[in-house]
């Protein structure tokens, strides 16, 4: 028996947290056991790489090292949790992935796609999401939506250009891969993109 891998991606503030955890009720109440989980993070060490990634201001924290930080919690990350559930047969609703890497070391650090590539077959070794839930939103209004909450990471301290341009690279991703994504209009008020993301998740239950 195995589960399902979903993912919801998307720039800040665009209601990533809000929808993961109502597509894992919607998965839950179609029978399915659900895990729950977010990267970075998701195991006790990847939540400590998570810290260094979003939170140390003592020491930069060069492009390069950032990218491999991110995948060294998801490889910690996909083989403590996100394969055992799988095989389980549990569902695994995941608050970012892979996608986000190309979205803000590709298109908002400007790492080489090759290089994050080249990661991605080394550390996933085939694994991909089922179904990614790309909630789109232009990011003055994710900002505006995340600024109301706790104080601001690395990743909020940033411009508005640098979140265009992880914006664009998520398109290019689900242009790239139709089958996989749906994008979600997530300026939408949030019981219209919830109506979207009930009709995507009926077709996938
Ligand atoms: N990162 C990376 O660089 N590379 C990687 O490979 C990975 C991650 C995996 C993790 O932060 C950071 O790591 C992230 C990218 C980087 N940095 N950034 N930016 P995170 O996972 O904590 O991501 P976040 O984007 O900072 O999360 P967030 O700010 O919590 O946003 P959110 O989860 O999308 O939104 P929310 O918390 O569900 O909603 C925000 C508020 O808006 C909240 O008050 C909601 O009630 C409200 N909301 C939600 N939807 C709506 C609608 N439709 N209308 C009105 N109000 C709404």
């Amino acid at each position: 028996m195995t589960g399902k891998f979903i993912t919801l991606e998307g720039i800040e503030g665009v209601g990533k947290s809000t929808n993961t955890d109502f597509v894992a009720d919607l998965v839950k109440a179609a029978g399915h056991d659900v895990v729950v989980t977010r990267e970075p993070g998701g195991t006790p060490l990847a939540e400590r790489l998570r810290e260094i990634a979003l939170h140390h201001d003592d020491e930069p924290v060069p492009a390069l090292a950032e990218l491999l930080i991110m995948f060294a919690a998801r490889s910690l990350h996909l083989d403590n949790l996100i394969k055992p559930a799988i095989v389980r047969g549990e569902w695994v609703v995941c608050d970012r992935f892979t996608d986000a890497t190309y979205a803000y070391q590709g298109g908002g650090r400007g790492q080489d796609v090759e290089r994050i590539s080249a990661l991605e077959g080394w550390v996933q070794t085939g694994i991909q999401p089922d179904l990614t839930i790309l909630l789109d939103a232009d990011p003055e209004i994710g900002m505006s939506r995340a600024a109301q909450r706790s104080a601001a990471d690395r990743f909020e301290r940033e411009r508005q250009e640098f979140f265009q341009r992880v914006r664009l690279a998520y398109l290019a991703r689900a242009d790239k891969y139709k089958s996989r994504f749906r994008v979600i209009d997530a300026a939408q008020p949030l019981d219209k993109v919830q109506e979207n993301i009930r009709t995507v998740l009926n077709k996938e239950l």
